[in-house]
């Protein structure tokens, strides 16, 4: 389960419904153009929190009979509505995913104990493993190094999806659970994550950037640090870029000038307008 995996995007038609042939076509591009291991579906990238419980089982079907087992297919399935993310971690056990992730339950004050009971819940009756989706700037919740110590108690919790600034956290989770899985999540810090020894990364930018994310995590493996310092700096061009122009939006944007259907993002977000894609174009025929 090591390694890099593109958060993967899912194509919408103009009415918001999923655009089959256009999802197909990202995961093609991922697997065949980025090379990266693996897929993590549903997350902040797929619009997931956007869409409703068929859509999601739709994307998880589609995606898994796209890919077979050609790459690792990680299957984020957490919900505020915690029925709809047992029902989800179990329908993806039976299509076959090699792991389940879940975000932590956001918007209301959940404490530690009813964090814990949520993962707890998901994870009964079904035989999947699961990575914690932490990223407190979107959802709130900052766990310690405790309490994510006593959510690994649960032996079929194997890792966490790290999506945050805090490297001080970062090295004492490295340091205290040398057996779990700890994926960096922000693609522009991925060479600080990779110095520390993570076991893999997950990223939006993957979608368009994700030879240039594994050369940055091949070369820190390997201790060549000025190399991937090099990269990481071409990388953070771009990203800075994609983020000043709009995250979501310019990624499809650029994934269709490889000739990809990306599609158009769910509302309420917003599609560019004339003068962002326009930009977009641009940083995809600068970067790819
Ligand atoms: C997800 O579930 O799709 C992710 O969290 C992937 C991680 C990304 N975070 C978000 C919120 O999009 O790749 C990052 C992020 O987009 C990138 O580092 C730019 O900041």
């Amino acid at each position: 389960m090591k390694g890099l995996y593109t958060a993967l995007m899912c194509s919408f038609d103009e009415q918001g419904n999923v655009n089959e042939k256009g999802l197909r076509e990202i995961v093609r591009y991922n697997i065949e153009v980025s090379e990266v291991d693996g897929l993590y579906v549903n997350g902040s990238t797929g619009e997931n929190f956007l869409i409703s419980t068929e859509q999601k089982k739709q994307i998880f079907e589609i995606v898994k009979d796209e890919v077979g087992d050609q790459v690792k297919l990680i299957a984020q399935v957490g919900s505020l509505n915690i029925e709809e993310a047992s029902d989800l971690a179990k329908f993806v056990t039976d299509l076959g995913y090699d792991a389940i992730s879940a975000v932590t339950p956001f918007y209301y004050k959940f404490d530690f104990e009813e964090i814990k009971d949520y993962y707890n819940t998901i994870l009964e009756g079904v035989d999947t493993q699961l990575i914690i989706y932490s990223i407190p700037a979107l959802t709130g919740v900052n766990m310690n190094l405790e309490q994510f110590g006593e959510l690994f108690e649960n032996e079929k919790i194997i890792g966490v999806k790290f999506t945050a600034p805090d490297f001080f956290l970062l090295e004492r989770l490295r340091h205290a659970f040398p057996d779990k899985l700890i994926y960096s999540g922000f693609d522009e810090m991925l060479l600080s994550a990779s110095v520390l020894n993570v076991d893999g990364a997950i990223g939006s930018t993957f979608n368009v950037n994700g030879k240039r994310a594994k050369q940055i995590f091949t070369l820190a493996q390997g201790g060549k640090i000025d190399e991937a310092r090099e990269i990481q700096k071409v990388t953070n061009d771009l990203i800075e870029e994609i983020l000043n122009n709009g995250l979501y939006q310019t990624i499809k944007e650029m994934l269709k000038t490889q000739g990809v259907n990306a599609g158009f993002v769910r509302k309420p977000m917003k599609q560019l307008t004339e003068e962002r894609a326009i930009k977009a174009r641009e940083l995809a025929k600068k970067y790819l």
